[in-house]
C-alpha cells in the first residue's frame, strides 16, 4: 500500500530516498525547482546531466519521461528528474502530465526506492492549473500500482497545498 503524504515547503530540504525534480528536456538546469535543486544539490547532479546528453539522451529528455541521476549533496539517494508538458488551452496534454508521475514512480520501483518526494510538476513557468495538476497527480500516483511506500507531495504554498488537499479528501 502506497501512502500518499503532503507537506509544505520546500523540497530541496526534504529527506526521502528520492526527490523528483520537475527538469526541462535539456537537463541542464532552469528556474523553479528545477534551479533549487541544482543549487543545494551541488555540482555532481549536472554533471550527471551532462554525461547522460552526451550518451543516450542526446537529443535530450522527452516530455512526460523520467531518468535518475546522484542525488548529490541532497538528503536523498537519487533525483528523478521528468519533464512536464507546457499547459495548453487548446490541447488536451493531460496524458503527458499524468506520463512524469508514472514513470518516475517506474524509475523508482527499478532502483528500489521506497520513499519519493515530488513538486507539483508543470504548476509554475509552465502554467498548469493547480486544481488540474493535483487532480492528475494524486489520480496518477493512486492508480499507479507502485511499490513505493510513501509518496510525499511538497508543495511550496499554501494555496498549492489546498489544492491538493482538497483532491486527497
Ligand atoms: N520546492 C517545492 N516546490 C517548488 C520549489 C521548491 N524549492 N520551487 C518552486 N516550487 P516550476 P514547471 C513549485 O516552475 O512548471 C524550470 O525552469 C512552484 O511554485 O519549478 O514544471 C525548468 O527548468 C510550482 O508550483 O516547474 C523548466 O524549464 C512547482 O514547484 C520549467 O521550469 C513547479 O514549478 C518547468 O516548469
Amino acid at each position: 500500500m502506497t501512502g500518499i503524504t503532503l507537506v509544505q515547503g520546500d523540497i530541496t530540504r526534504q529527506s526521502a530516498d528520492v526527490i523528483v525534480n520537475a527538469a526541462n528536456s535539456s537537463l541542464l538546469g532552469g528556474g523553479g525547482v528545477d534551479g533549487a535543486i541544482h543549487r543545494r544539490g551541488g555540482p555532481a547532479i549536472l554533471a550527471e546531466c551532462r554525461r547522460l546528453r552526451a550518451g543516450h539522451l542526446g537529443k535530450g529528455l522527452p516530455t512526460g519521461r523520467a531518468v535518475a541521476t546522484t542525488a548529490g549533496d541532497l538528503d536523498a539517494r537519487w533525483v528523478i528528474h521528468t519533464v512536464g508538458p507546457v499547459w495548453s488551452a487548446t490541447e488536451d496534454r493531460s496524458g503527458l502530465l499524468a506520463s512524469c508521475y508514472r514513470e518516475s514512480l517506474r524509475t523508482a520501483d527499478e532502483l528500489g526506492a521506497r520513499t519519493v518526494a515530488f513538486p507539483a510538476i508543470s504548476t509554475g513557468v509552465y502554467r498548469w492549473p493547480m486544481d488540474d495538476a493535483a487532480r492528475i497527480a494524486v489520480e496518477t500516483v493512486a492508480t499507479s500500482g507502485t511499490s513505493v511506500t510513501e509518496v510525499r507531495f511538497v508543495l511550496f504554498d499554501a494555496r498549492a497545498y489546498e489544492a491538493f488537499a482538497a483532491r486527497l479528501g
